[in-house]
């Protein structure tokens, strides 16, 4: 039998395609999902009088729906504390790349921790971003960088999932940096990628969208193209970490493989801003990244605004650029770091970012249909969301119907 669950007296903040509020509202869950919202007078009688129907009177607080981080690392081994003194004395991120360090001194640490250590080492991460009211997240793979260890990370990130309250979608990022043993061959190991190791992947049902760094450090836009292009061929969707450090055009190209999103964006111009509204795609801003690296450079806010493009705000966790596991600290900087309104600071963390996953039918708006995720707020206007800084405001997170935190 069906349990149907009736939430009432909320401030309902639907996150749908007007941002629309409802006052005196009420949801009515039935098993996992949203049956019905609305005014609570307008409740339909069949409804209120069904049996056993549980009524959990939510106080007038107000309501969102679950928050979504559409972009993290958050699976890896180890930190790059002593790589973060260096940059604050001068060395840049590029620099200790080319040296071997980052992303390579993290695959080394991944490669040399078991399933269980990166397990352990990354649950801590995902509970604080859970204590927030996030119910889905994004974890890309990455510092593997083998076949094995690309798995194990995915692995990793499908446990969390079976382990906690929260929806995991897998991304592969293989195509992070080049491994030592492709030296000189990236050619080589993008097609290794696209012809091995995804196609083995997905068939463990690991991998729900791929990515690459297209960057002057990554990898080249044709380079990218190949790997979309098995992508798709697999049925998977595209997103590209995009425009960091400099423009390659790798936007552009993202947008004909009908990418889900391209992500960093501060070298964009306003013919990606262009493209990205276009097509669709998704602007996944990463103001913690922006914040650490220090390198000045903010995303086009106003011309990917003026463009119509929808933007998505995530914490991009991971242990390079971005040792952070808030997402309500992230929307603080989108606003003031970035220039997002308080409203479109909301929106990136709901239902654009759910359409920067590819789930934004199930999850990112209170509609009936979509699943019961929702966090109950201890605020008096939704303007504190991303306004506290190191206060946690977060009242209650229900996740598919049930009350998790
Ligand atoms: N851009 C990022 O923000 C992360 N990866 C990337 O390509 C950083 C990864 C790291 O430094 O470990
Ligand atoms: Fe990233």
């Amino acid at each position: 039998m069906s349990i149907r669950k009736l939430w009432r007296n909320a401030r309902l903040a639907t996150c749908d395609a007007t941002m629309g509020v409802i006052e005196n509202g009420a949801l009515l869950t039935c098993d996992e999902r949203i049956e019905w919202l609305g005014n609570e007078a307008s409740l339909p009688a069949a409804m209120a009088t069904a049996p056993q129907l549980e009524v959990v009177d939510l106080g007038g607080a107000w309501v969102t729906p679950g928050l979504i981080d559409c972009h993290t690392h958050l699976v890896f081994a180890g930190t790059r504390a002593h790589e973060y003194a260096e940059r604050l004395r001068g060395v840049s991120y590029e620099e200790i790349a080319r040296r071997g360090g980052g992303i390579l001194a993290t695959m080394r640490a991944v490669r040399g921790a078991s399933e269980q250590q990166l397990f352990d080492e990354s649950a801590p991460r995902l509970k604080a971003l859970l204590a927030e009211g996030v119910t889905t997240i994004e974890i890309k793979s990455g510092y593997g960088l083998t076949l094995a260890d690309e798995a194990k990370m995915l692995r990793v990130a499908r446990s969390l999932a079976r382990e906690f309250p929260v929806t995991v979608r897998t991304t592969l990022l293989a195509a992070h940096t080049l491994p030592p043993e492709f030296r000189g061959r990236p050619d080589d190991y993008i097609d290794t990628i696209a012809t091995e190791w995804l196609p083995a992947l997905h068939a463990e049902k690991l991998v729900d969208a791929v990515d690459v760094f297209c960057e002057s450090i990554g990898f080249t836009v044709a380079q990218s193209e190949r790997l979309f292009i098995a992508a798709n061929e697999l049925g998977l969707r595209v997103k590209m970490h995009a425009e960091q450090l400099s423009n390659l055009g790798g936007t552009r190209m993202a947008t004909r493989h009908r990418a889900l999103s391209c992500d960093h964006l501060e070298h964009s111009m306003p013919e990606d801003a262009a493209a990205l509204a276009a097509e669709g795609t998704v602007a996944v801003l990463l103001p913690v990244a922006f914040y650490c690296l220090a390198d000045g450079r903010a995303p086009p806010v106003q011309a990917l605004r003026a463009a119509g493009a929808r933007m998505a705000v995530a914490t991009d966790c991971n242990p390079g650029s971005a040792p952070g596991t808030s997402l309500l600290l992230a929307m603080s900087m989108a606003t003031r770091l970035f220039g997002l309104t308080s409203e479109e600071a909301l929106a990136a963390v709901t239902r654009n970012a759910a359409r920067a996953l590819g789930v934004h039918a199930q999850c990112g708006e209170l509609a009936p249909g979509f699943v019961a995720d929702f966090v109950v707020w201890n605020v008096q206007t939704l303007e504190e969301l991303g306004y506290w800084i190191g206060f946690n405001p977060r009242r209650n997170v229900v996740r598919a119907a049930k009350v998790v935190q």
